[in-house]
């Protein structure tokens, strides 16, 4: 398992967070997915094996934000 905390703009309230974690939710091996749009971030818990940062900041783009 790899945690990361993947900068993120954009996100502007609770249902944006909650579109950005679904979003990341779809891949698989995520184990933990939590976004804060005040502290502009989404930390994420995942299987290195199933899944890669590259994807999972892919999701974040498609869901319409921002990442670093
Ligand atoms: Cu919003």
């Amino acid at each position: 398992m790899k945690k990361e905390t993947i900068k993120t703009t954009g996100m502007h309230c609770n249902g944006c967070e909650m579109n950005a974690q679904e979003f990341v939710s779809e891949l698989d091996g995520i184990k933990k997915v939590k976004a804060d749009f005040k502290k502009g971030e989404v930390k994420v818990e995942y299987d290195e094996k199933k899944t890669s940062l590259e994807e999972i900041k892919g999701k974040i783009t498609a869901a319409g934000y921002k990442t670093e």
